[in-house]
């Protein structure tokens, strides 16, 4: 009697343990829907990438999927063409692989570049978006999208006036669709209520939508610097409810030259159900590389109050690079942080490494040999480790991972000799004819560097800097090189 219990527990528990994880979270999770947008500008994933993100996100507890890629002509440029049989037919397997993984499947259309809201052509576009709907309606979609961002006009009246007649006349004509999901042409907080006080866009759109439409936004900016309680608090009071979030973190087609390699980071851990609606990554063209900032957004959207950047980064490189986790984050910690004059997002690129760098610019000048031969060390160490780790990653790494990567992994390796060759210089007592060689190689690695930064960003910060800082200091300090070390 007693073995045949034993028996069945372990039945339940192994046929439980191949439910995937987000069949279980669903209860407990503050975040009610947790997933990823497809909504970057770019090359879209293939049918097989979805596929495996599909699986990839229910085994992170995640339940929602938005198909929205940018540079899908029928999502956005000809959005009034129907899908062609082979990609309808694509997009049916995609729904029925959701279905089967416990995800919602959430079809988005991005109009507004050219609908008309008024005029001859207000009802043709209105019954061509029904048309749209219908066929993925047919195929087993249950949830639909419109997107108004990045488009010309912000026509507040004729947004809304356009969503809640799809509303009345589709989702709830229906009767078995869940809410519909919108973008609105302003979609972060400081463009929605510059200066604390709701735009003319904003308080109409939100005055004008049906109550039970879900609106997304992606922070304080497009790309910002973690989520605060202040600005969820003051977001939602602009719409009255819990908005989701769409949060554009691996994100990279403003920046394609870098990866993003981080953790989703500087979140507020407060969060309740009152307060996020939703919470959908946008990642990368890479769907591999993307996989360990979705697998730290997931964690954060299961459980927000317990969660840690740094050790959720860990753990989804642990699970997804096993034997080649600890070369893998050696690589990725020099690739987390993406800025440009309007992006500032993610963790900074090798804050320790960055941190050892200060301290020997610090004492470079002083006199203490000791100390500087024992920090020029433990920077050489550390290069000849990071050099092993990207000559293991090259070798070893999957091939699609490979792929993703080999552009950065190059770049990375140029900068650790060109690097050696710094701290070298930095280290050893040498003639100024034993010098010059080794001078010259550094630079033209550096030249090398600069020239592929165009098409190849990596560490900028880190040790692209210290690079910059090394041959300043060098050809300032050139002839005293002996007498300082
Ligand atoms: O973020 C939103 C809502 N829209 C676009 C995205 O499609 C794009 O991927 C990101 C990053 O460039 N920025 C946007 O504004």
């Amino acid at each position: 009697m007693r073995i045949k219990w034993i028996l069945i527990v372990l039945t339940l528990f192994l046929s439980c343990s191949q439910i995937p994880l987000n069949a279980h979270a669903d209860k407990a999770a503050p975040i009610k829907l947790r997933g990823v947008v497809e909504g970057f500008y770019g090359t879209p994933w293939t049918h097989q990438d979805r596929l495996d993100m599909l699986a990839f996100m229910a085994s992170k507890g995640m339940n929602a999927y938005i198909y929205a890629p940018k540079d899908d002509e029928y999502h956005r440029k000809y959005w009034r063409q129907p899908y062609p049989a082979e990609k309808y037919g694509e997009i049916a397997e995609l729904v029925g692989k959701a279905a089967e993984l416990h995800i919602e499947f959430i079809f988005a259309v991005s109009p507004g570049n050219d609908i008309a809201f008024t005029g001859p052509m207000q009802q043709a576009d209105r019954v061509t978006m029904l048309d749209k709907m219908e066929a993925m309606y047919r195929i087993g979609i249950r949830r639909f999208a419109l997107f108004f961002d990045d488009i010309p006009t912000a026509d507040a009246k004729g947004q809304a006036a356009f969503v809640n007649w799809i509303n009345k006349e589709f989702v709830h004509a229906k009767g078995d669709c869940k809410p519909l999901i919108l973008v609105p042409t302003e979609y972060y907080l400081r463009q929605m209520a510059p200066e604390g006080k709701a735009s003319d866009y904003t308080a109409e759109l939100a005055k004008g939508i049906d109550k039970d439409i879900m609106v997304l936004y992606t922070g304080e900016e497009v790309c910002p610097d973690g989520l605060t309680r202040k600005t969820i608090e003051t977001t939602n009071k602009l719409y009255g409810k819990p908005l989701g979030i769409w949060w554009n973190y691996p994100v990279s087609d403003y920046l394609k030259e870098k990866l993003a390699l981080g953790p989703v980071s500087d979140m507020d851990r407060s969060i309740n159900s009152n307060d996020i609606a939703a919470f959908f990554i946008n990642p990368m063209e890479k769907p591999k590389l993307s996989q360990i900032a979705i697998a730290t957004g997931a964690d954060y959207a299961l459980n927000p109050a317990d969660y840690d950047e740094d050790k959720a980064w860990h753990k989804a490189i642990k699970e997804q690079y096993g034997p080649l986790s600890e070369e893998m984050e050696l690589f990725a910690v020099h690739s987390q942080r993406m800025e440009n004059s309007w992006a500032h997002i993610g963790r900074q690129d090798a804050p320790e490494l960055r941190l050892l760098y200060k301290k020997l610019w610090e004492i470079m000048s002083g006199q203490d040999n000791f100390v500087k031969r024992a920090l020029l060390d433990k920077l050489l160490a550390e290069n000849r480790i990071r050099d092993n780790a990207i000559h293991t990653l090259m070798g070893d790494l999957p091939r699609k991972n490979l792929d993703e990567c080999r552009l950065q992994l190059v770049q990375l390796q140029k900068m650790t000799e060109a690097e050696r060759y710094a701290l070298l210089l930095l280290k050893e007592k040498k003639t100024s004819a034993e010098k010059d060689p080794m001078y010259r190689c550094f630079k033209d690695l550096k030249t090398q560097i600069e020239a592929d930064e165009a098409s190849v960003k990596i560490s900028e910060e880190a040790t692209g800097k210290f690079l910059r800082d090394f041959d300043e200091w060098y050809l300032k300090h050139m002839g005293d090189i002996n007498k300082d070390v």
